[in-house]
């Protein structure tokens, strides 16, 4: 498919038409309903996931490259049989917007987490500190309660702007039984110091799993099918964690690869790259939203959005994701 996209894009950068109509026909046949272009996207489904990067990129190409020739060649045709004067206050062309890349991950963990049962759930970003902490197995002197690292709208009693999508899963522990298989994806606000690493406004998403006999294997295993179907990787590592909300606790890595120089770069030589966090949820997060700790067990993760963008698309600091400079974002056209 790659080739047959680079070809059509050598193929039609020659092209110049003779006269409106030519150019209309060669509009349609491109870019039409129908046309080239809607079927490449098609494709685009079937491509394997390690050539999506790539095929996504020249179809984008080949795209904006046709856009140009109508764009250019019309105004040739168009002053020689309109009005003998231009009209400076006509609307000239309008700059198409396009999917911020942070969007573009977040739907296809979703779809990914969907195929296996997960159901989407969200919530409140303001909420109390029962739901955002004590609920979760927060100690009342952990230091994330920290005025340094949460938001704060009112005190006695807290009101804050939520730290982790976890507060969701707590609501949806209150209100249904098991089984809770949910993806909570939304944004979250820490009071951090601005920097390449940091920002006070992300995203997350977390996932939760509640049943009879869900174990660490069911765990790693529904990790493995995530790293495969959106990495492309199949070789994760677990390694041993702290979270207040499971025990045990896990951060996971998937093995990159260390097949170019950028590859050394992002995993620091090692080959390996944190994705996510992980645990068993602690009994005491059951007990404290009513589910049975002797009945039920379940498994819950967590991971930053903007991390896994960066880390797909190879964007080295986040602030380009919250500049919202076009010409940054033109680059994820509709991947
Ligand atoms: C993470 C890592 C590990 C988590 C736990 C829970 C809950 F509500 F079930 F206790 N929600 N999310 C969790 C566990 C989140 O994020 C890095």
């Amino acid at each position: 498919m790659l080739d047959k996209i680079k070809q059509y894009i050598e193929e039609t950068g020659k092209f110049k038409a003779e006269n409106a109509e030519k150019l209309e026909e060669f509009r349609i046949h491109w870019l039409g309903r129908k046309g080239v272009l809607k079927s490449l996207f098609e494709d685009f489904k079937n491509v394997p996931n390690e050539m999506k990067k790539d095929v996504g990129q020249a179809v984008n190409t080949l795209r904006n490259q046709l856009e140009q020739i109508v764009e250019n060649q019309k105004d040739s045709f168009s002053t020689a049989t309109s009005v003998a004067f231009e009209d400076y206050t006509r609307p000239t062309g309008f700059d198409k917007g396009s999917k911020h890349p942070v969007s573009v991950v977040r739907r296809e963990i979703l779809e990914i987490f969907s195929h296996i049962g997960f159901k989407v759930a969200e919530g409140p970003e303001i909420e109390d500190d029962w739901h955002v902490f004590s609920g979760l197995n927060f100690p009342p002197e952990h230091p994330a309660r920290d005025m340094q690292d949460t938001f704060f709208i009112e005190r006695d009693p807290d009101i804050l702007l939520r730290t982790h999508t976890s507060s969701v899963q707590v609501r949806a522990m209150k209100e249904n039984q098991p089984p809770i298989r949910i993806v909570m994806p939304g944004r979250v606000f820490r009071n951090e110091a601005i920097s390449s690493r940091s920002h006070c406004i992300f995203h997350q998403i977390e996932g939760l799993y509640i049943d009879e006999g869900v174990s660490f294997a069911d765990l790693k295993q529904t990790l493995m099918f995530f790293a495969k179907e959106f990495f492309g990787k199949s070789k994760i590592r677990l390694r041993p964690s702290y979270f207040p909300f499971t025990e045990p606790s896990a951060e996971v890595d998937v093995y990159w690869g260390l097949n170019s120089e950028t590859d050394y770069r992002i995993t620091k030589g090692t080959g390996w790259l944190e994705i996510l966090g992980c645990g068993m949820v602690d009994p005491n997060v059951l007990a404290s939203s009513n589910i049975d700790p002797e009945k039920y067990s379940g498994f819950a993760f967590g991971m930053g959005i903007e991390r896994i963008a960066m880390l797909r698309y190879q964007i080295d600091d986040i602030r380009l994701l919250f500049e919202n400079d076009v010409r940054f974002l033109n680059q994820f056209q509709s991947i």
